[in-house]
């Protein structure tokens, strides 16, 4: 096996026989019932790996998740004295994988939903170079305890985000996933709630290799604490789909409100000067309005794509100047380590 290692986003080095660091990060929010289980089936040798290591990363936990985690050997366990939020703590994951070196960093949830034991299969995509995010595909129409309408919402969601990130995603919602150093230095999250969607959406604009496994799930240990209820699930996943789509794609979103409102402005528009021009002044003046009130809609629109994009080159600029940055003191560390 050749692993890869990205220094920056245009210098691909390949290097024979390196040491491949993999940490394995659980979240946790009041996980004391389950993360005996998901720790105990993570296996701790793999081929090909020198060094795997365990993090847990506690979000305000009150029932002694972070001391469960440390019983049962976990060295380094992050903790929030407040809950911050799920993306917030898979951040601090990705922070904590950046500074202690790691090559690949794979995320599992604290309520053994997934299958830790396929972690090799997971991360073998980045070791052999073929990916930068791979991930772990439910296949959630198979999953027994998922409703119709869920299974419904789920594929439907990920047939959105496939079309929002112009990458196919079978199961954009998975949190079993692995993500190459490259890809932790390229990704900048800014949502509070999931980071799902939104690193998928960016891994999609930054031409990252997303790669998917096929998996089979645990059985249902308890209840989302994501999602209160599935109303709820698809208003924040809506939320945080468009939200993605207006810093990464606005001109798509706007663009295309700007064509739609300006076409049916000039329905009553032009009907309105047709009928002007026959002879009937003073009359039809409700089409007239209809029709520049959706005028005026469609040149806002096109006015907020032009600012929006313009907030994109901007964003694009300081995110590509933050991976220089993020690469500079990754190779800084490096040559470090292998001074000392
Ligand atoms: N850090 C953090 N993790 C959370 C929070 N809510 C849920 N989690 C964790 O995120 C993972 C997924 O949560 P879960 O309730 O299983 O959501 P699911 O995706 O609907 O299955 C689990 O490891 C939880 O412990 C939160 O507010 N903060
Ligand atoms: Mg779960």
């Amino acid at each position: 096996m050749s692993p890869v290692r990205h220094y920056t986003s245009r210098t691909v080095t390949s290097v024979e026989d390196t040491p491949v660091k993999v940490i394995v990060q659980i979240p946790a929010l009041n996980e004391a019932n389950t993360l005996e289980s998901v720790i105990s089936t993570i296996p701790r040798t793999i081929p090909g790996v020198s060094e795997l290591s365990i993090i847990v990363i506690d979000d305000g936990s009150t029932d002694g998740t972070a001391d469960l985690a440390r019983t049962l050997g976990v060295t380094d366990v992050i903790v929030h004295r407040a809950n911050r939020g799920l993306a917030e703590a898979f951040r601090s994951g990705v922070d904590y994988a950046l500074t202690h070196g790691a090559d690949i960093l794979v995320n599992t949830d604290g309520d053994n939903q997934y299958p830790q034991e396929r972690i090799p299969d997971l991360i073998r995509p980045i070791m052999s170079g073929e990916a930068d995010v791979v991930i772990g595909d439910r296949r959630t129409h198979t999953i027994a305890h998922f409703s119709r309408r869920k299974k419904f919402l789920q594929r439907f969601g990920s047939a959105v985000v496939s079309k929002v990130s112009g990458v196919a995603i079978p199961d954009a919602a998975s949190g079993f996933r692995a993500y190459s150093r490259h890809a932790m230095i390229q990704l900048n999250l800014v949502t509070k709630f999931s980071y799902t969607v939104e690193t998928i959406i960016q891994a999609g604009q930054k031409h990252l290799a997303i790669a998917t496994i096929p998996i089979q799930t645990n059985p249902k240990m308890r209840e989302s604490r994501l999602f209160r209820s599935t109303p709820d699930h698809v208003v924040r996943s809506a939320l945080s789909i468009i939200r993605s789509l207006i810093m990464y794609r606005p001109y798509l979103l706007f663009g295309n409100a700007g064509v739609i409102l300006g076409a049916l402005g000039l329905i009553p528009f032009i009907r309105f000067l047709v009928l002007t021009w026959l002879g009937n002044d003073g009359q039809y003046l409700q089409s007239l309005l209809v029709g520049i009130a959706l005028l005026t809609g469609s040149l806002l629109s096109f006015a907020l794509g032009i600012i929006a994009d313009l907030i994109r080159i901007n964003r694009q600029l300081i995110e590509d100047s933050l991976a220089l940055q993020k690469a500079h003191q990754d190779e800084q560390s490096l040559s470090d380590n292998r001074r000392g």
